[in-house]
């Protein structure tokens, strides 16, 4: 069985990310053939500790190796390096085992390393991403979320805006969060602390895979613990004279719920810049800018000083935002650079 037929599985099938059985791609070894009480087996990886790989297969968990040269079905991916999320096969012996090959990612999360100029890949083969905010500390930059947004559109990932702390209050975020709505993205406003609007969060997670993603501190793993106490997770506390987070959840992990569905905890990202993206895929990532398509004068405006442009004048009659207008162009002169 493959990665389709058990992420949208049946409840409770959550200790189960994958069944073995199924050998689509790899062979064991150059002759093919393989050792004896030696199995082949898909699974799934559900952390990275160093060169070590922790893989769901079936019922089990085993802390595995990787093989050197993986096989990478669909071919090698920018990083070729395994992910949380990637499906695998493992050759197994006893409690052993050797990561041979990677199946296809149905989609991928990548950002620009920071300082570098590689690609960095988030996570795999989700269905939908929180994106998670703090209503005032640490302090939500609309450009931050307009990169991740951008990010998710790019790699076919919906995306969720939460809205954390608003115990905090929200005078912060009043004037522009509306924005965000307007255009589609679906918005929630919750509080870890005191549970406000968990409801509507939990409602998003059965039978699915979802990535908590956000600037450290945001408070998404406060929210995984709230989502299922079961998960324990460390939260961290503010740094008191920067007011920001400090990292403490340090590396992604996949986690099943009891209920079906995975959760994918990850730690804080304080810049995203978006991996290579390409000027049409930035006018299609921001729906309102797709919507002007076609009004420009000319058929080839990316929107950016053209004469006559639909876009520029919807700036300016305020019907598109200028916040979400000037992150359009930031990254479309970066990409352009
Ligand atoms: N007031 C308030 N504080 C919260 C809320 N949710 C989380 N916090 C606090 O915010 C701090 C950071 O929470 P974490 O859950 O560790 O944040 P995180 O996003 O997982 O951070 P990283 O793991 O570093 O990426 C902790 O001190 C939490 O107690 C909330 O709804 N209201
Ligand atoms: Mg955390
Ligand atoms: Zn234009």
């Amino acid at each position: 069985m493959r990665w389709t037929s058990w992420h949208h599985g049946r409840p409770g099938s959550c200790a189960r990310p994958s069944e073995p059985g199924s050998l689509a791609v790899g062979v064991p070894d150059d002759t093919g053939i393989l050792a004896a009480g030696m199995e082949l087996l898909d699974g799934t990886v559900i952390a990275m500790h160093g060169p070590l790989v922790r893989v769901q297969i079936g019922d089990r968990t085993l802390v595995v190796s990787s093989r050197r040269r993986l096989n990478w079905e669909g071919g090698t991916p920018v990083q070729a390096r395994l992910v949380v999320g990637d499906h695998v096969m493992v050759e197994v012996q006893g409690d052993e085992g050797v990561v041979v090959a990677v199946h296809a990612r149905r989609n991928s999360l990548v950002r620009k390393a920071p300082s570098s100029t590689r690609a960095q890949v988030l996570a795999v083969n989700v269905d939908q991403a929180l994106l998670v905010f703090a209503s005032r500390s640490p302090e939500p930059k609309p450009g931050l979320i307009d990169r991740f947004l951008v990010a998710c559109a790019i790699a076919d990932i919906e995306a969720v805006l939460v809205i954390n702390k608003i115990d905090q209050g929200t005078h912060e975020i009043d004037p522009w969060l509306h924005h965000y709505a307007a255009v589609g993205y679906p918005v929630l406003r919750v509080s870890a602390r005191t549970a406000w609007g968990l409801g509507q969060l939990k409602r998003l997670l059965p039978d699915r895979t979802t990535l908590f993603c956000g600037p450290s501190g945001a408070g998404k793993s406060s929210l995984l613990n709230r989502v299922y106490p079961g998960f324990r997770l460390k939260v961290g506390s503010l740094s008191e004279s920067t007011g920001k987070g400090t990292h403490t959840t340090t590396t992604a992990e996949l986690m099943p719920l009891p209920y079906g569905g995975f959760v994918v905890d990850t730690p804080g990202l304080k810049e995203f810049g978006v991996w290579d993206p390409t000027a049409e895929q930035l006018q299609t990532a921001f729906p309102e800018i797709a919507e002007c398509m076609g009004r420009c004068r000319y058929p080839d405006c990316i929107h950016l000083h053209e004469p006559e442009c639909a876009v520029q004048e919807a700036v300016e009659a305020g019907r598109i935002w200028d916040s979400r207008y000037r992150s359009y162009r930031k990254m479309v002169e970066e990409a352009l650079a």
